[in-house]
């Protein structure tokens, strides 16, 4: 051992009781010349996935599980109930009959609904039906509940921003005195005053920073999207791509999260692009090809509706489909916004 080497040793040795390290060690880590997310891409096949839900379903009941919920982790992130470092994923089950109990938290929530019709989610006493392909929001710190008084079950992928809560220490949530909420509001309420390009005329919008439209129907998007695809240009990277937003600002429907819904026509084969916001991916009609480009290598998915994958921050995605589709995807690039880090590359 030279003598630097034993002189350095020994400090680090002596420091390490009062919790203090060497920054030179680090440092290359701490400011990597680009992302170098921990995260890796996967996909989650819904024929695989479904037998566990509907086990899932005879184990135990929505009431007893609050959220009957399987959460789709990251490979690489085992355990900290995680689809990227900021953003949670799950598929939530619930049967005819059941109610899912009534509860609030910081965390905002978005569902979108994967298969099944009629179940219902109440947002601050007004009740939402849902159905294959809508895009829900349950804003922060409101009461919601979910039931299914329909005869088939219902399944929809819960987005949530827990993990990002959870590094900020600022979660709080509180159980309902009440199973179901008491409905306040004519269902359809709030679409009706905000949902049409028009506003009340009074009033600030209910939940703040977040959309005062709660759901999003599928077929409104479906026909934006197609019309696109009949009479504009197709983009190249993202073939036809549209942001939700809340009415009341432009932005996104909630702080957190973005989301998105895109058609890739028939026969398309896009350029790839990376961004810094890692995105979750749900398939809602078609079937298609992703590929994706990271520090380990190259992967390829071939999904189809229903499927569900992740692409992490800064990894080279490029999407294909020969017969066409549409995806749905959601991020956390509202707060990259916020914070002025946000990143795009369209690469030629
Ligand atoms: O529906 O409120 O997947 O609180 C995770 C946490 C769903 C919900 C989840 C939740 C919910």
């Amino acid at each position: 051992m030279t003598n630097t080497t034993a002189l350095r040793q020994q400090l680090y040795q002596d420091m390490s009781p009062l919790n203090l390290t060497p920054l030179w060690a680090v440092l290359h880590a701490l400011v990597p010349p680009q992302p170098a997310s921990p995260c890796v891409p996967a996909l989650w096949e819904y024929e695989q996935i479904k037998p566990f839900l509907k086990r899932a379903g005879e184990a135990i009941s929505a009431e007893e599980a609050v959220r009957r919920v399987l959460i789709l982790e990251n490979p690489a992130l085992r355990g900290q109930s995680a689809i990227t470092q900021s953003l949670y994923a799950g598929l939530q089950l619930i049967l005819p009959g059941e109610v899912a109990p009534s509860h609030r938290h910081t965390q905002s929530a978005l569902r979108f609904i994967v298969e099944g019709t009629g179940a219902y989610t109440a947002v601050a006493g007004e009740r939402t039906t849902m159905h294959p392909g809508d895009f829900i929001i349950t804003p922060s710190w409101t009461w919601h509940d979910h039931g299914n008084e329909a005869a088939e079950p219902v399944v929809w992928l819960d987005g949530l921003d827990i993990p990002m809560i959870r590094f900020f220490d600022a979660g709080f949530a509180q159980n309902d005195t009440a199973k179901s909420q008491t409905v306040a509001r004519a269902e359809g309420s709030s679409f009706a005053r905000y949902g049409h390009n028009m506003a009340p005329v009074r009033g600030d919008p209910p939940f703040g920073a977040t959309s005062p439209i709660f759901s999003y129907p599928y077929e409104r998007s479906r026909e934006a999207l197609h019309q696109l695809e009949c009479n504009a240009p197709v983009d190249a990277w993202d073939g036809v791509k549209l942001r939700y937003i809340n009415p009341a600002t432009g932005g996104s429907p909630m702080p957190t999260m973005a989301t998105f819904m895109q058609r890739l026509p028939a026969g398309f084969d896009g350029k790839a692009w990376r961004q810094t916001d890692g995105a979750v991916y749900s398939v809602v009609e078609g079937a298609g090809t992703a590929y994706i480009d990271g520090p380990t290598g190259s992967v390829r998915f071939d999904f189809e509706a229903r499927d569900h994958f992740v692409v992490p921050s800064w990894q080279a995605l490029r999407l294909a489909s020969t017969g066409g589709c549409v995806l749905f995807s959601y991020s956390d690039r509202p707060v990259h916004q916020a914070l002025g880090i946000h990143k795009e590359e369209r690469l030629p």
